[in-house]
């Protein structure tokens, strides 16, 4: 059994509070920190949301700080119409008892990463790109340390906060641009492949007939989540979790194929700002160091995730 040590840069946000359960609760993955953004809310509440899902599970050991604001340059765009005034709206999660570890998100990763051996450690980054941006300019040192960038973001053929760009890269577009412009490996989680990461009646189902408060918690989410998409979408499925793809293509990257492709960040489109923009004419060079996911194993997929809560309630 190969151990995965991972440190998760989030915004809960409800899937990033599945996200954050399904790593908690996969014996492979190791979780060394976890570092808050804004992004679906202000800084100060999804960092609350991350102590209070900690709390919940009761793994208060996991450092947790708090990083960025707002985003490098552009002003702040939040997701309260996906995700509420809380970031977590519709669930209940118990006050955090745990204080925050003093140092900035940027600090805590930079430590973490030197405190292991070289690419032993994988970033997963779910919400915008702020923090790792920020950390691969203070420390540049650190892309040579990083064994892979795992991130939910982008799309090569839609988008979700414009007709073609992604939440995560639009709200900070020259934070992506920094991120994938360094030669780490990285994988992009995009939408082409969160998309297809829906529940359906029986997981539903099966998640809920669990019946701890943890499970509780995740049919809260996905029933909040399910009932924006189906209000501003007029969709009648159930909503695709996006960030738990990116631990999940961690734990066992067969869930997920991918395609090698050159992706690069538009920054001055009139239209198109923050779209990822992939390159699938040729062959890809032999260095090309970005692989985008096309297409997921669902019913995996959530197999995984309900392992997860449990062996969380044991
Ligand atoms: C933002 C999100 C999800 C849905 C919408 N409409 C907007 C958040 C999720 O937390 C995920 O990380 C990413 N941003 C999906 O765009
Ligand atoms: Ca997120």
């Amino acid at each position: 059994m190969s151990l995965h040590k991972i440190i998760l840069d989030c915004d809960p946000g409800h899937d990033d509070a599945m996200a954050i359960l399904l790593a908690l609760g996969t014996p492979t993955i190791e979780l060394l920190a976890i570092t808050t953004v804004v992004g679906n809310q202000t800084l100060e509440k999804v960092t609350h949301n991350a102590q209070a899902i900690l709390e919940l599970v009761g793994a208060k050991q996991i450092p947790i700080a708090a990083g960025c604001p707002r985003p490098l340059v552009r002003a702040i765009q939040n997701a309260a119409e996906v995700h509420g005034i809380s970031g977590l709206d519709g669930t209940h999660l118990p006050e955090p008892t745990m204080p925050l570890d003093k140092r900035h998100a940027v600090d805590l990763i930079i430590d973490t990463l030197k405190a292991h051996p070289p690419k032993t450690v994988t970033l997963v980054p779910i919400g915008g790109l702020t923090n790792i941006a920020l950390t691969v300019r203070k420390a540049p040192e650190i892309v040579e340390l990083v064994k892979e960038v795992v991130l939910m973001g982008g799309g090569y053929h839609t988008g979700n906060q414009s007709a073609v760009a992604e939440f995560n890269i639009a709200i900070d577009p020259e934070a992506a641009h920094i991120v994938f412009n360094e030669k780490w490996p990285i994988t992009m989680i995009g939408l082409d492949l969160t998309h297809q990461a829906k529940p359906n009646d029986q997981i539903m189902t099966d998640i809920a007939n669990l019946k701890t408060p943890i499970s509780q918690f995740v049919i809260e989410s996905l029933n909040y989540y399910t009932e924006g998409y189906r209000k501003r979408n007029g969709y009648s499925d159930h909503a695709p979790v996006h960030d738990p793809c990116a631990v999940a293509y961690v734990i066992n990257p067969s869930l997920i194929e991918t395609r090698i492709a050159p992706v690069n960040i538009e920054l001055q489109g009139t239209l198109t700002t923050g779209m990822t923009v992939t390159d699938f004419r040729a062959t890809p060079a032999e260095n090309c160091h970005t692989q985008v996911a096309i297409k997921l194993d669902n019913p995996q997929l959530w197999a995984m995730f309900i392992d997860a809560l449990k062996y969380l309630d044991k």
